[in-house]
């Protein structure tokens, strides 16, 4: 059986709500096969996503691994094509932790790249009419930290990999943020998944950033 885990965050920094998890749980509700599709939202803590992750992965050997955040101010859905081994917590977890300067992982390499074929989603996001871009750097924060263990602890013949959403319009704390219908972000997180699941090779289009 083929298997995909798909995982969003709860809310943090003193928000009430995430779009990712509000996206994750109706991907469960909504999912209809034929793959096995695994959701978890994880909590917005160092200590605690990664290890949840890792739990997960080691429980169901997923085939795909796709892990979801939010990312404030964004506008476009963001997939993600470089995880690097840094935290720089800017403000503290939900544990109330701020580690600074410190490797997602002791000993692993500088950075990885995603294993999804990055460029192929977001061509099929921008064809689907949903504001979509592939992403250089997901921060330095839980969803880098999640996003660089994925890619550590996925199997190796698996694709793993992690996509910024921007708050939904639903539930924006403010009317200045950019904001996509949460209809639109459950449909890009479907999308990212039917691709992930059809292609193992990415394409070979420019997506690259001048800046
Ligand atoms: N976004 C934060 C952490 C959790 C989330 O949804 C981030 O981008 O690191």
């Amino acid at each position: 059986m083929t298997t995909v885990l798909l995982t969003g965050f709860e809310p943090f920094g003193g928000d009430p709500t995430n779009p990712s998890g509000d996206a994750v749980r109706e991907m469960s509700a909504r999912w209809s096969g034929p793959e096995d599709l695994v959701t978890t939202v994880l909590p917005v803590t160092f200590a605690g996503a990664a290890e949840r992750l890792r739990e997960l992965v080691a429980e169901h050997r997923p085939d795909v691994v796709i892990a979801t955040g939010l990312a404030e101010g964004r506008a476009a859905i963001g997939v993600e094509r470089i995880a690097v081994n840094l935290i720089d917590a800017r403000i503290p977890d939900n544990d109330g932790v701020q580690p600074v300067d410190v490797p997602s992982i002791e000993g692993a390499p500088t950075a990885r790249f995603a294993t999804l074929p990055v460029k192929e989603i977001a061509r099929r996001l921008s064809d689907a009419g949903i504001l979509a871009e592939v992403s250089h750097t997901a921060g330095t924060f839980v969803c880098n930290h999640v996003f660089f263990t994925a890619l550590e602890v996925a199997a190796s013949d698996s694709r793993a990999g992690f996509i910024h959403v921007p708050w939904s319009a639903e539930h924006a704390p403010t009317s200045e943020v950019a904001t996509l219908p949460l209809a639109d972000i459950v449909r890009a997180l479907e999308i990212a998944v039917r691709t992930s699941l059809d292609l193992t090779e990415d394409a070979s289009i420019p997506t690259g950033a001048l800046h």
